[in-house]
């Protein structure tokens, strides 16, 4: 948006008093207990008065009432006890047979291959992560300059997506996540036995937030979408919601401006259900969708064993769980809400710490072990459906945060659903284990950070595609220590592993280096 001029043309005592506040509006936001927002009006120039009433029109009062209603109340109330997930509700990989593994695998290639799936990526939120190690450096004055062009703050960085972690290929995690959906239709033809030309193409939502919108599009644009469709590409964005003082009050970042947060990657749900995003599915025949995060370098889109599941099982929701590694790791925990209550998930920042450490003693395992890692698949009936009931019970989790503010920051709340809040309206949940050296490569903080890290992430990859590239028959030699490099495997050669003996067997790769066509 326009930032308004600053010269006040009320104050320079050559022209006219300031007119009042426009009364209607200022009586909508009495309703509310809001007109605290219009109370430097009058320090206003008429540029800045402009803004600050547009700003105001464009907030759905009586629906951002509700949402701070509700989540204060529901805030306040004793939260029903949780228990464990009971094991029999989790398909653990050691209890997986190969010919389940493969009836599911090729249901879901099937799936695909009928345009079944599409897959959701949540990119969205405020914070853009800089990291700063010497193998982004180059990187990052890239980044500078071209966000410079761009006119974007500078200083600030990209999207979490457009990070290179620093694989050999230099790809960043968008592009990663590109190649495997190319993957997937190409092993999905030839599944069917039909040229790739034949399958319908996997649909790509993602959603960004207004602080990571542009910057994700032109991203995607100058890259050609990484060899997609760009018409199989959709973006969309998340809303914001306004920050609240302790008291439910708009908090203001500058006299005309009321402070917004993006509303969570719950915010999903209404975002698809407002840009009407749904429909758009349901025409094209989709009937599950995969959703993901983006900041899992080892992320499977659009799994076919997991939709094979999925489907086999017919329930409305699953999730990809990993055994907890210890009791402070910040991953969300699955758990039964109140005695054979629904399956959700604590976040690490709610859940009780003494809870957290809990062991069972049976087993020896941490009592609430199974960890939510952001990878769920839901199908379109269900989405649908959760849309409006989180709408109607409107409950936002209360992020107690330090808010910019005309006080310099306030201590106050941003409100926020989480993806994994549509779980306790499923009908029925079904949880499916993975392996973590498998499936999860988190990059969340920057290098130099104890965990989660590009570095981190970059090794998980290697490890796990030099073990595909050894059983595959190849081998490796590495002028540096094998524990920190390793090959990669492109993903527009194998989705898991699969079809490398012909490139691999009997050949010797010299790590790093990435393993292409
Ligand atoms: C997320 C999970 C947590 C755990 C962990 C594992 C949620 C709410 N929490 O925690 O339980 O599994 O991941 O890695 O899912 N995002 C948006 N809009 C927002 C905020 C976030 O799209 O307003 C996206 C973000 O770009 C990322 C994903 O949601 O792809 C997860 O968000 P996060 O990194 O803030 O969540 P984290 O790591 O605290």
């Amino acid at each position: 948006m326009r930032e308004p001029a600053a010269d006040n043309n009320h104050s320079n005592g050559s022209s006219s008093p300031p007119p009042p506040p426009p009364q209607a509006l200022l009586e909508r936001l009495k309703d509310y207990g809001q007109e605290d927002a219009f109370a430097f009006w009058d320090q206003l120039s008429s540029d800045q008065q402009n803004f600050l009433v547009q700003e105001i029109e464009s907030l759905d009062l009586p629906r951002i009432d509700r949402m701070i209603r509700c989540s204060f109340q529901s805030h306040g109330l004793p939260a029903a006890a949780i228990e464990p997930v009971p094991e029999s509700f989790v398909s653990t990989v050691e209890d997986r047979k190969l010919e389940d593994r493969e009836k599911w695998w090729n249901m879901g290639l099937n799936a695909i291959s009928d345009g079944k799936l599409a897959v959701l990526l949540l990119s969205g939120g405020q914070f853009m992560i800089v990291f700063t190690s010497c193998f982004s450096f180059f990187y990052l004055i890239f980044l500078m300059f071209e966000f410079q062009m761009q006119g974007t703050r500078l200083g600030s960085s990209a999207p979490k997506g457009c990070f290179n972690i620093g694989l050999p290929s230099g790809k960043s995690l968008y592009q990663l996540q590109a190649e495997r959906i190319l993957c997937l239709q190409r092993l999905a033809a030839q599944s069917l036995d039909r040229g790739s030309g034949n399958v319908v193409p996997i649909h790509w939502y993602i959603m960004t937030s207004p602080f990571t919108d542009k910057a994700t599009r032109d991203f995607f644009k100058s890259h050609k979408y990484f060899g997609l469709e760009m018409d199989q590409v959709t973006f969309f964005s998340q809303g914001t919601i306004p920050c609240v003082s302790k008291d439910g009050r708009f908090i203001m970042e500058t006299p005309y401006q009321v402070a917004k947060a993006p509303d969570g990657n719950g915010g999903v749900y209404s975002a698809l259900k407002y840009s009407r995003l749904l429909e758009d599915m349901s025409t094209r025949g989709v009937k599950y969708v995969d959703c993901y995060g983006v900041d899992n370098a080892l992320v499977r889109v659009g799994d076919p064993t997991f939709l094979g599941y999925f489907i086999d099982k017919g329930v409305a929701s699953a999730a990809k769980v990993v055994r907890k590694a210890y009791p402070q790791e910040k991953v969300g925990v699955f758990v039964r809400r109140g005695k054979g209550g629904p399956i959700t998930v604590v976040e690490y920042s709610e859940l009780d710490q003494s809870l957290a450490s809990e062991i069972n003693q049976g087993t020896g395992r941490l009592r609430y072990c199974w960890s939510n890692v952001c990878l769920h698949m839901f199908t379109l009936d269900f989405l649908n459906q959760v849309a409006n009931s989180l709408e109607k019970d409107s409950i936002y989790h209360l992020a107690e945060k330090k808010i910019p503010s005309i006080h310099g920051q306030t201590f106050g709340y941003k409100l926020e659903q989480f993806i994994f809040d549509s779980f306790p309206y499923a009908p029925s949940t079904a949880l499916f284990e993975v392996l973590r050296e498998e499936e999860f490569a988190p990059v969340k903080n920057a290098n130099g950070s104890n965990f989660d890290t590009p570095d981190s992430a970059r090794l998980l990859v290697l490890r796990l595609h030099t073990r595909w590239v050894v059983a595959a028959g190849g081998f490796l030699t590495h002028s540096v220590p094998l524990y920190s490099t390793g090959v990669e495997v492109s993903p527009l050669v194998s989705y898991t592993g699969e079809n490398l003996e012909a490139i691999c067997r009997g050949r010797t790769f010299h790590a790093p280096c990435e393993i292409t066509f």
